[in-house]
């Protein structure tokens, strides 16, 4: 007997002060639903669960990380010990984390979370479930839950039962490492920041005109000339990513099951890579560096050998070094590339991918050569139509949606928007939250549709700050597209849950655009 989200948030329709007013003794000031992205179901009782000093995790070991995590997010805020443990005592007041056997509808992400008077359980099939039944759980506390310090709060969860299961398996956020260059440290702090709203996958552009951010060890000049101080976008900043570094994010991002995409943007927007070896032109004569943003006008060359030497070495270390199933080639905007060369190029290179492991993802023109339709397509057009797609999505190629003129975080809100662009458009919140994945283009029916992704180019974004402004609060709206059903894709919903949100973000230290669009909760 279950009933819809929609039916049971009327709480969209509740009054907000309702949803966001102080917690008292016996009622949790957070509804049971109101969680970011919408939970597939929401059974809520007339109980509550309350943290106190005497609650326990309990985890088997093999979930020891997910519990870890979850201790370490609950300590600093409520001053409690919770010790993480394999069974907590008899009568103990627990949070109880368990994996296997938690029903084949789950699958391999879902969880279902129980909030009794007596203890919390978390129960799914893999470790990726718990993770991201732990971060509802974290939605479900105050929001002084985020605190870095001890808050004295009610720390009160609404009873009942949530049973979740994403809609899509791919729900990508993206970071431009070639225009500014964004740290080790920073790369976290997003998968931090992304990984709350159960995205599960990171896409680094890691490639462009301008610079080169990948150590790559049988072409070292590429990191050494075009990695260095003063390669980002008009002279400032620059760096790259050594193997040890990129390595240790993969782990990182792996701890909160998200999975790392590497980008190497091919045969154009390869300015930086010609500036370090001269011999990837065609005349052999070295380009000036670029630090300005026009896109368009460098090209492998397509008859030259050493061009597939130089990509293949590419891939091939990228991919001993990204256990993920993915390798993005690029392939957007490839002006100064005939199209004949350019479909060329791509016949040599959609197979190399293959060759060391992985499955190619490529910018949405890759569908132009035969041999994408064994390759995923990122969908980047503002047309919802693509002759090129339909036909290769007809043989079997899968599409990623990335619609610039929805999904892209690095578009201006609105016309006073001081960072970003605006080639696509202004997208507010709600242009990023009402479209639908499964149906927007013509010939992508949702079965070829593995998912959504929210690039954030970084032409004009400098630091996490920066790039947490553009992110928050468009990235959950993208995040519930990949994530809740299209039968609970309701605005007004989804506008009471993100207002509620906001407090959060300020606890985290998140300068989010206030979008008018939304009643912020204080
Ligand atoms: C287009 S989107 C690009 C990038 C720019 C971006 C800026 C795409 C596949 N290519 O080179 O950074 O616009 O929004």
């Amino acid at each position: 007997m279950y009933r819809r989200l929609s039916v049971l948030l009327a709480g969209a329709a509740l009054p907000l002060a309702l949803i966001s007013a102080p917690a008292q003794a016996s009622h949790p000031a957070i509804q049971l639903g109101s969680v970011l992205p919408a939970p597939t179901e929401v059974h809520p009782s007339n109980t509550t669960f309350r943290l106190d000093s005497h609650t326990v995790i309990e985890a088997p070991r093999s979930a020891r990380n997910v519990a870890d995590q979850l201790a370490k997010a609950l300590r600093p805020a409520t001053g409690y010990r919770l010790p993480v443990v394999d069974r907590a005592p008899h009568g103990a007041p627990a949070i109880s984390l368990e994996t296997g056997h938690a029903g084949a509808r789950l699958g391999s992400e879902g969880y279902q979370l129980d909030v009794r008077k007596s203890g919390v359980s978390i129960r799914a099939n893999a470790n990726a479930g718990l993770f991201h039944g732990v971060q509802t759980l974290r939605q479900l506390l105050p929001a002084a839950i985020d605190a870095s310090r001890r808050q004295h709060a009610d720390w009160t969860v609404a009873g009942g039962q949530i049973v979740d299961v994403p809609r899509f398996g791919f729900r990508g956020a993206f970071l431009d490492e070639a225009r500014h260059f964004h740290t080790p440290g920073e790369i976290k702090r997003y998968i931090d920041d992304i990984s709350r709203f159960k995205i599960n996958s990171l896409h680094l552009h890691l490639a462009d005109d301008q610079g080169w951010r990948i150590q790559i060890d049988s072409w070292p000049k590429l990191t050494k000339i075009s990695g260095g101080a003063g390669t980002g976008v008009d002279g400032v900043g620059g760096g790259y990513l050594t193997k040890a570094q990129y390595k240790d994010i993969v782990r990182y991002a792996a701890d909160r099951y998200v999975t790392i995409i590497p980008e190497i943007d091919m045969p154009g927007h390869v300015n930086a890579a010609q500036v370090a070896y001269p011999e990837l032109t065609c005349d052999g004569v070295a380009p000036e560096p670029r630090t300005d943003t026009d896109v368009g006008y460098s090209s492998l060359c397509i008859g030259k050998e050493i061009t597939y030497k130089f990509v293949e070495d590419v891939i091939r270390e990228l991919a001993a070094i990204t256990p993920g199933p993915y390798l993005h080639i690029g392939g957007d905007e490839a002006h100064a590339t005939t199209p004949a060369d350019y479909v060329t190029f791509q016949q040599r290179v959609l197979p190399l991918v293959k060759k060391y492991g992985k499955t190619a993802y490529g910018w949405n023109e890759i569908s132009r050569a035969p041999a994408a339709t064994k390759a995923v397509a990122q969908y980047w057009s503002t047309d919802t139509s693509n002759a090129d797609v339909a036909a290769a999505v007809a043989n079997g190629m899968k599409v990623v949606m990335s619609p610039a003129n929805k999904a892209y975080l690095d578009m201006k809100y609105d016309r006073n928007t001081v960072l970003g662009l605006s080639w696509a458009g202004f997208i507010e919140v709600r242009t990023a939250y009402d479209w639908d994945p499964g149906t927007l283009v013509t010939g992508v029916p949702e079965s070829a549709v593995l998912g959504v992704e929210a690039p954030l180019w970084s032409e004009t974004l400098r630091d996490i700050g920066d790039i947490e402004f553009m992110a928050f609060p468009r990235l959950p709206a993208i995040a519930e597209l990949g994530w809740s059903s299209a039968d609970d894709h309701d605005w007004e919903s989804f506008r009471a849950r993100l207002g509620a949100y906001g407090p959060r973000w300020v606890q985290q230290g998140v300068d989010f655009y206030r979008s008018p669009q939304i009643d912020w909760a204080s």
